[in-house]
């Protein structure tokens, strides 16, 4: 069907460059059929026109149908090119392998008036031996095909009508199998990237190679429907497919070049191979023979297909913006946050006064009657302040962070400026985000840390407090408040501040403070009586007058002198501390006053005794303490002394005042034994003027003892917890006047019972929880002979409270001494912090 001058036309092309491509088989094809005479006489009727192209698969034969308006073309003819004259037509070279078949019509068209074809210019078929069917004319009225053949056999031509169809049919006397090609999906995804795959037959043993071949025919026209298309990425198919030892390497021709796109040819290369159990890996080569890894056991592709990074759409460059939007949002939000954390820390201009917080306690906890309210001191600054400056700070936060809102300008000039508009929203939404976020991590640091130091000092708090009630508890400490009409007894005393003199009723370590707190006036105050006690003036809490230099940190004994009037207790109480002073200097123990008041008090009394004057009758006023302080340090002792005037014992009106008598740990009372009828008779007898110079006591010397014990019963004190000294005063006179005196503590009671004084024996064994007996010379500690010493009622009553002191001198000592008191330790010398005066004997 070919005509002579046809083929020699097609040997001459064979030398051509392949560049001449399509072109040179297209004017070939022109040359053949304008070769035909009976062409230019069929000039004048209308071109018939090719409008479709259909290929399907019978038994035994794959058929090819050109269907054709307006009549059948004058000429057609279908021939094979050789293998030669492919390689140098510049068909697609995928099929360079296959034959190709030459389809050509002459007076025909493929295009409407507007020069659009009615077939694409590449069609792909998935049918046994017809693979691929390309235009290469369509001008000068010859329409030409190039149809890709997997394997080349007879074909046959024929003719059909109505409608007029030209017919090849191309024989397939061979087996198929089933392959999968895969291409790139554009439809029903946002993403061009889905490798879908579609099924081809292709013919054994070259599967492979088939499938490549196939891959680069195309899609079909049913696949190109569905969205299905062959990115070629430059290339025009390959011209060498080899497989060894796992790895297949292809060899493109035609161009290269990713074209912008991540997806290549590769893309639908590798998977196309791989699907082949006797290919892992995948080399692409580029048409210049190179590939990026062309060993190892890696997929490789030439550097032209190398995807390209996408470049920014406006999705990225909006995304971009909003990043750096939301980062300067950051950096105004950790501006912000900085500055609101020291406005809040360093200005501070929300201080919890003590006042505030005082008022502020009182309010959450009132306080209940006959109870004094907390304590004014600066808080301690977790407790409180802290809240404080966290809520300073989110306030200040809160504030600068609105600030940021008020824009300057009209709204219009913002709803026109849009995407500056949203760029400054998005920046001050970070913005507040940054600043929220900082001020959790802020306030959960503050709280962790506080809840810890919170922990920590609640321990220390309670742990300080056990320590100081132990010191109370053994040590026998308490503050006793000398004052006359008050007498109160406290363990915690409260405290002047030095710098403002206001009150702390309650300086134990509190949320106030661990170890010292911070007065209103801005002074340290140290917690704890125990430290107080050496620093601050101590005063009474109920009175508020100042109490003794360490009050509360000391051993505390209070004594009450009582008996009737003029029965000798004054003067037993100035020789008594006489004795004293020469039992502690002896015993090489410190003695002293912790006040001027008791100094001078002690100074006369000592200068009245020594020079053996007489004692005047004390007021009937009530007595102050006369304190003495015994011993050095902090192991050292308050004993505080009272002696009023015998008549406040019997006038029942006064006895509510006589408030030490109930707060006395040993009582002393004096008895005159010449108040007593018998012995003052038994004295008259022996010398008459004894009687008066010992100025003895009018009445009935049980009368003051019974109001005394009755005040402690109706004042509901149990005199039981109390010891009871009986002093037998005025001794001296008795023994001058040659009575026989009696020797021990039981024999004097035996003595006193004889005497008539029975009421007071019974009585005082009854009702105290020790009771013993002296006689008594209250005369100065320097007399030579001196057998009733006045300090040995004290020596007991205090040994009793846990201070020891060595009793009478040896020679001295006599029964009279306690037994208890003797040969006990003494308290040691030490540092003395105090300013006791030291009174030398
Ligand atoms: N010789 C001698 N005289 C004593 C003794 N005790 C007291 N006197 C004298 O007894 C008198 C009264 O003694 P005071 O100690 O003043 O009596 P008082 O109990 O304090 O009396 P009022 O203060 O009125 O309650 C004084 O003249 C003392 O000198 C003593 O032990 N020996
Ligand atoms: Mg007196
Ligand atoms: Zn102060
Ligand atoms: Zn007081």
């Amino acid at each position: 069907m070919i005509t002579k001058t046809a083929r020699r036309h097609l040997r001459l092309v064979r030398a051509l460059p392949t560049i001449a491509g399509l072109a040179i088989l297209a004017f070939q094809a022109g040359a053949v059929l304008s070769a035909a005479p009976a062409a230019a006489a069929q000039a004048s009727q209308p071109a018939p026109v090719l409008t479709a192209i259909r290929a399907a698969h019978y038994p035994g034969y794959d058929r090819l149908v050109f269907q054709f308006a307006k009549g059948l073309p004058t000429r057609w003819s279908a021939r094979y090119l050789s293998a030669r004259s492919t390689a140098s037509s510049g068909l697609p070279e995928s099929v360079a392998d296959s034959t190709w078949l030459l389809v050509s019509f002459a007076r025909a068209t493929g295009h409407n008036s507007g020069g659009v074809a009615y077939v694409p210019a590449s069609t792909g078929y998935a049918l046994p031996d017809i693979m691929q069917v390309v235009t290469v004319r369509d001008h000068g009225g010859t329409v030409s095909f190039a149809v890709a053949l997997a394997r080349h056999e007879p074909f046959r031509m024929s003719t059909l009508a109505h409608p007029s169809r030209v017919v090849i049919e191309v024989q397939t006397p061979f087996r198929t199998v089933p392959v999968r090609d895969f291409f790139v999906s554009t439809a029903g995804t946002a993403s061009p990237s889905t490798i879908v795959p579609v099924s081809r037959p292709v013919t054994e043993p070259a599967t492979a190679s088939g499938a490549l071949q196939r891959l680069f025919a195309g899609p079909t026209r049913a696949e190109l429907a569905r969205g299905l298309l062959f990115v070629a990425s430059g290339a025009t198919g390959f011209w060498r497919l080899q497989i060894q030892g796992g790895v297949a390497r292809v060899w493109l021709t035609g161009g290269c070049g990713n074209g912008g796109s991540t997806v290549t040819v590769a893309s639908e290369i590798v998977p196309t191979l791989t699907q082949f159990g006797s290919v892992r890996w995948v080399k692409i080569y580029d048409p210049a023979g190179n590939t990026e890894r062309p060993a190892g056991n890696t997929n490789s592709i030439p550097v032209c297909l190398t995807p390209a990074a996408p470049a920014p759409g406006f999705t990225g460059v909006l995304i971009i913006a909003v990043l750096i939007a939301a980062a300067l949002g950051i950096l105004v939000g950790l501006g912000l946050s900085v500055l609101s954390v020291v406005t809040g820390l360093v200005r501070r201009p929300n201080l919890i006064t003590p006042s505030a917080y005082r008022a502020e306690r009182i309010k959450a906890k009132p306080i209940p009657t006959g109870q004094f309210g907390p304590d004014t001191a600066w808080p301690f600054y977790p407790v409180r302040q802290m809240r404080a400056d966290l809520a300073r700070i989110e306030a200040d936060r809160a504030a600068r962070y609105a600030k940021l809102w008020r824009w300057p300008g009209k709204p219009l000039v913002w709803i026109l400026l849009l995407p500056l508009t949203a760029a400054v929203v998005v920046c001050l939404v970070s913005a507040w985000l940054t600043t929220v976020l900082l001020e959790i991590l802020l306030a959960l640091v503050i709280w962790t840390s506080a809840a810890i130091t919170g922990a920590a000092f609640a321990i220390a708090a309670v742990l300080l407090c056990g320590i100081e009630r132990a010191w109370h508890t053994v040590m026998r400490t308490e503050a006793s408040c000398p004052a006359p009409d008050c007498y109160h007894v406290t363990p915690r005393p409260a405290y002047l501040c030095p710098g403002c003199s206001a009150l702390h009723r309650d300086i134990r370590p509190s949320r106030l403070g661990l170890f010292t707190r911070r007065c209103a006036c801005g002074t340290l105050i140290p917690t704890m009586v125990l430290r107080a006690a050496w620093h601050l003036q101590a005063v009474c809490q109920r009175c508020e007058k100042p109490l003794r230099p360490g009050a509360a940190a000391l051993r505390d004994v209070r004594i009450p002198i009582f008996g009737d009037t003029s029965a000798g207790k004054t003067r037993f109480l100035y020789a008594a501390l006489d004795s004293l002073v020469a039992i502690t200097s002896r015993a090489g123990t410190r003695f002293g006053f912790p006040d001027e008041e008791s100094q001078n008090e002690a100074t006369a009394a000592l200068d009245l005794i020594r020079s053996g004057r007489d004692t005047v009758k004390t007021s009937t006023t009530l007595p102050a303490a006369l304190t003495c302080r015994i011993g050095s340090g902090r192991r050292s002792t308050l004993v505080h002394l009272f002696d009023t005037a015998g008549e406040s014992y019997r006038a029942a009106q006064m006895h509510d005042s006589l408030g030490f008598l109930d707060h006395g740990h040993g009582l002393v009372y004096v008895l005159d034994p010449f108040s007593v009828g018998s012995i003052s008779d038994r004295v008259s007898g022996h010398d008459a003027t004894a009687v008066q110079r010992a100025h003895a006591a009018a009445g009935d010397p049980e009368t003051a003892y019974g109001e005394v014990v009755s005040r402690l019963r109706d004042s509901g004190v149990e005199a039981s917890g109390q010891r009871l000294a009986i002093v037998v005063s005025k001794v001296d006179l008795l023994s001058a006047a040659g009575i026989e005196l009696p020797g021990d503590s039981d024999a004097i009671a035996d003595w006193l019972m004889d005497a008539g004084v029975h009421n007071v024996v019974l009585s005082a064994r009854r009702e105290f929880a020790e009771v013993r007996y002296f006689l008594v010379a209250s005369l100065a500690a320097d007399q030579p002979d001196r057998p009733h010493d006045p300090g040995a009622p004290l020596v007991w009553l205090l040994g009793t409270r846990g201070l020891r002191l060595p009793a009478h001198p040896p020679e001295a000592a006599g029964e009279q001494a306690p037994r208890s008191g003797t040969g006990q330790d003494q308290d040691e010398v030490s540092a003395e912090p105090g300013k006791t005066a030291v009174v030398q004997p």
